[in-house]
C-alpha cells in the first residue's frame, strides 16, 4: 500500500515536471517567435550592394569582369584570371564619391516597393566599411573624397520612415587584411593561383578586424538583423570562432537576428541563428517550419553592373515574392546603386510595379501564414486570421484555368463569402473535390490575381488546420 503510494506520487511529481518543462519549452519557443516576428510579417526587405565596386560597374580596362559577372567580385575576377593588383583597386577609395546618395529617397524607394527592411553592405569581401570605422581606416570617411556616414544617414532616414535596417558583414572573407581568407581556391582558377590564409593569419584578422568592426556596427546603428555570408566549405570558420561570433553580437544586442550563412554547411546551424539564408536565387517548393529567406537579384550582378542586361520581368519577381510568402519565406531583392547612388532606373521602375501590385494586393502577403492544403498547380496559398473570428485564406492565381473553374483540393469547409481582392466582386463556390470556385473570364491582374475565401476561424482551425 505505501509502496504503490510511493509509486503514484512519483508518478504524479514526474507528470507535473513534464509539465513543466514542456511549459518552459513552450515559452522559450514564444520567445524566439516574438523576437523574429517582424522578420516573417515583413516577408519583403530590400538587399543594397554598394562600395568600391560600384565605380568600375562590372567593366576593367574596357574588358567585362570575367567568370561570374559579379561586378563586386572585380577585384579578383577583372583582368581575368589574373585579377587586379589589391593597391590598384583599393585605389578606388579615392574615386568613390556618390555625390547623389540621398538615404530618404533609397528608404522611400523600398517603401514604395512595399518592403519593409533594408540589408546593406556595410562591409564586403573587398574590406571597405561604409562607415567611419575606428577599427580600419579603409572605409568611407577616411579613404573617399565623400567623407560621410553613409550607413548613419541611412539608419537616420530608416528610422525615420519605419524601416528596419540590417548589414550584411564578410566576416569571412576579407581581401584587404593580411590575414582575412582569399577566394575558396577549389573554386578559383586565377593566374596565380589565390594562396589562402594561414589559421594564425586569419586570427590576427578575426581579433583586429571582423569581431571589433561587427561590434562597431551593432553599437553604433542597432541593426535588426546581421547578415554574415559564407559558402562552400569553410574551414577557416572554426566552431569556435562561430560560437565567439554569435556570442559577441547576442550580448551587444539580444534582439539582432542572425542568419545561417554566418557558416552555411555547418550541421545544425539552424539551432544556433534566428533565420535560414538560402542559396543565391535559390526558391524552395516547400514550406520550412523556421523563419527563412531567399536574396535575389534582379539581373545577374549584386553590385551595379553596367553591361548586365539580364533583367528578369516584374511577373517573375512577384512569383518569387508571393512563391516564397506560402512558404513562409522571405524575399530580400538586390538592388546594386550606381557609382553616383541612384539606383537604376530598370530597378526603379520593377520596385514600382512590385509596389503598385502590393498596394493592392498586399493583405495577402503581410503577416500571412503559409499555405495549409497541398501545392496547387495554378499558384500559391497564404491565409491569417482577421477580427471577428474570421480567417481569410487568399488564393493567388498565377496560372489562371481557362474553363474558370479554380479547385481547393481538400479545401473540406463552405467558406462565407468569396471575392476578387482588388475589386471586391463576389464569386460563385460550391463543394466539389474539395471548393471549387467560379473565376471571372480574364485575370483582374494578368501576372497574380488575389482572391479571398472567407471563412470562420473556428472551423478552419478544426477542419483545415488540423488535417495537414
Ligand atoms: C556571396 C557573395 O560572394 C556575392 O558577392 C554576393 O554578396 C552574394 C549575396 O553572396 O556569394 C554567394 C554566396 C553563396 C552562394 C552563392 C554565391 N551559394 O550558396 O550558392
Amino acid at each position: 500500500m505505501i509502496k504503490l503510494k510511493t509509486i503514484t506520487n512519483k508518478f504524479i511529481l514526474s507528470i507535473i515536471l513534464a509539465g513543466l518543462i514542456s511549459l518552459l519549452e513552450v515559452q522559450a519557443q514564444e520567445k524566439v517567435e516574438q523576437k523574429t516576428k517582424w522578420f516573417t510579417d515583413a516577408r519583403f526587405g530590400m538587399f543594397i550592394h554598394f562600395g568600391l565596386y560600384s565605380v568600375p560597374a562590372g567593366v576593367w580596362d574596357g574588358e567585362i569582369s570575367g567568370r561570374n559577372m559579379y561586378a563586386e567580385w572585380i577585384q579578383k575576377q577583372g583582368n581575368w584570371p589574373y585579377g587586379i593588383k589589391d593597391q590598384e583597386y583599393q585605389a578606388l577609395a579615392r574615386e568613390f564619391n556618390p555625390t547623389q546618395f540621398n538615404a530618404e529617397e533609397w528608404v522611400l524607394n523600398a517603401k514604395a516597393a512595399g518592403m519593409k527592411y533594408i540589408v546593406i553592405t556595410a562591409k564586403h569581401h573587398d574590406g571597405f566599411a561604409l562607415w567611419p570605422s575606428k577599427v580600419s581606416d579603409f572605409n568611407v570617411m577616411d579613404a573617399t573624397p565623400f567623407k560621410r556616414d553613409l550607413l548613419g544617414e541611412l539608419s537616420d532616414a530608416c528610422k525615420k520612415h519605419d524601416i528596419r535596417l540590417g548589414f550584411y558583414y564578410s566576416h569571412w572573407q576579407d581581401w584587404e587584411h593580411p590575414g582575412g581568407a582569399r577566394p575558396p581556391i577549389k573554386q578559383f582558377n586565377s593566374i596565380p593561383p589565390q594562396i589562402q590564409v594561414t589559421d594564425k593569419d586569419f586570427d590576427i584578422y578575426w581579433r583586429e578586424k571582423c569581431l571589433p568592426q561587427v561590434k562597431e556596427l551593432i553599437e553604433n546603428y542597432h541593426p535588426s538583423l546581421m547578415w554574415f555570408d559564407t559558402w562552400g566549405d569553410p574551414q577557416i570558420i572554426t566552431d569556435k570562432r562561430l560560437d565567439e561570433l554569435i556570442s559577441l553580437v547576442r550580448k551587444t544586442d539580444p534582439n539582432c537576428l542572425i542568419n545561417s550563412r554566418i557558416l552555411m554547411r555547418r550541421k545544425g546551424i539552424e539551432n544556433k541563428v534566428d533565420f535560414l539564408s538560402m542559396g543565391d536565387n535559390s526558391f524552395p517548393t516547400e514550406t520550412i517550419d523556421m523563419p527563412w529567406e531567399t536574396s535575389g537579384t534582379m539581373n545577374h550582378s549584386w553590385g551595379y553592373h553596367k553591361l548586365d542586361y539580364h533583367w528578369e520581368s516584374t511577373e517573375g519577381l512577384l512569383r518569387k515574392l508571393v512563391g516564397n510568402t506560402s512558404r513562409n519565406g522571405n524575399f530580400q531583392l538586390n538592388i546594386g546603386p550606381k557609382a553616383d547612388g541612384t539606383f537604376p532606373a530598370a530597378s526603379i521602375r520593377r520596385l514600382r510595379e512590385i509596389g503598385a501590385w502590393l498596394f493592392v494586393n498586399g493583405k495577402g502577403i503581410y503577416n500571412t501564414n503559409p499555405n495549409p492544403l497541398k501545392n496547387v498547380d495554378w499558384g500559391y496559398i497564404t491565409w491569417k486570421e482577421i477580427p471577428e473570428g474570421k480567417v481569410n485564406l487568399y488564393l493567388h492565381v498565377s496560372d489562371w484555368p481557362q474553363n474558370q473553374d479554380l479547385t481547393l483540393p481538400g479545401f473540406s469547409i463552405l467558406p462565407e463569402k468569396v471575392y476578387v481582392l482588388e475589386s471586391g466582386e463576389e464569386l460563385d463556390f460550391y463543394p466539389h473535390q474539395g471548393l471549387m470556385v467560379k473565376l471571372p473570364p480574364t485575370p483582374v491582374d494578368s501576372r497574380i490575381t488575389v482572391i479571398v475565401v472567407e471563412t470562420d476561424s473556428e472551423l478552419f482551425k478544426k477542419y483545415i488546420l488540423k488535417t495537414r
